[in-house]
């Protein structure tokens, strides 16, 4: 196993914006609090640093309330960065944003996801292949497309189902190594880990499944005991990073940074 999966050098993060009070959620349970937002935020980047990560924060964008969820806009690969077409209207001018912070580390090896829409958190990369989950912001247009941009780089990209009311693949699942990924029962059930080894998320802590396998941790959100505990015993290091306000807009540890190795 290489680990370019979960092994990476650099990750690209956004200051939450004081405007995230408007931020897209599905069931509305409050706006977070911009506050105790951006201390889980540096925590967040924190974390990333501890393990080894180089961490550009760029500065919030009050224009896009939802512009802190960084891994929408792009799917880094090792080989080369696509920017995304983001399936929420209010979200679409974020990727165009992202863009010139790619170039600075891929250089011409960043190209433009030509139509459809998808999100990054709907994209696992996993050691030899995209997963991509459909859902209410990623279409087939959109992925026939990113297969087209990676194919050159000799990624195949094979579509998934997302459970209905989940707003993103990732959402239930996460990457935890080569082998193995953490998930929901729900998305589980609909065989796209057949061939790998799924340690079930506890009932109850669905919220549990969107955490981030990066270097020789697993960052995972605070709050789902049961889950934790599954991993340590499974023999992952876990980190714990409060989630309480990125959740009320849906948002997880997977969705807060863009993580990578530049090519070269
Ligand atoms: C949205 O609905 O787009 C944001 N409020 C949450 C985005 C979460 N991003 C992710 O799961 N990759």
């Amino acid at each position: 196993m290489s680990g370019r999966s979960f092994a990476f050098t650099r990750a690209i993060a956004r200051e939450p914006a004081a405007s995230a009070v408007a931020g897209l959620r599905a069931v509305d349970t409050g706006a977070p609090d911009i506050a105790a937002f951006r201390a889980d935020h540096a925590a967040y980047v924190a974390a990333l640093r501890a393990e080894g990560l180089a961490v550009t924060v760029l500065p919030q964008m009050d224009a896009f309330p939802d512009s802190v969820f960084v891994e929408d806009t792009a799917l880094c690969l090792p080989d080369g960065a696509v920017v995304l077409r983001p399936g929420a209207p209010s979200r679409f001018g974020e990727a165009a944003a992202m863009a010139p912070h790619l170039a600075r580390h891929y250089g011409d090896r960043v190209v433009h996801l030509a139509e459809g829409f998808v999100e990054g958190g709907d994209l696992m990369m996993t050691e030899d292949a995209i997963l991509a989950g459909l859902s209410a912001r990623t279409n087939a247009a959109g992925v026939a497309a990113l297969a087209a941009a990676v194919a050159p780089w000799g990624w195949p990209v094979r579509m998934v189902e997302t459970p209905p009311g989940v707003l993103h693949f990732k959402t239930d699942c996460s990457l935890l190594d080569a082998e193995t990924v953490l998930a929901t029962d729900r998305l589980a059930a609909t065989g796209c880990f057949a061939g790998r080894r799924v340690i079930p998320v506890a009932p109850g802590e669905e919220a549990a499944a969107n955490a981030i396998r990066v270097n020789g941790a697993v960052i995972f959100p605070a709050g789902f005991p049961r889950t934790r505990d599954a991993l340590v015993a499974a023999g992952y290091r876990v980190v714990e990073i409060g989630n309480a306000q990125a959740a009320k807009l849906d948002g997880g540890m997977s969705c807060l940074s863009l993580r990578f190795t530049p090519p070269g």
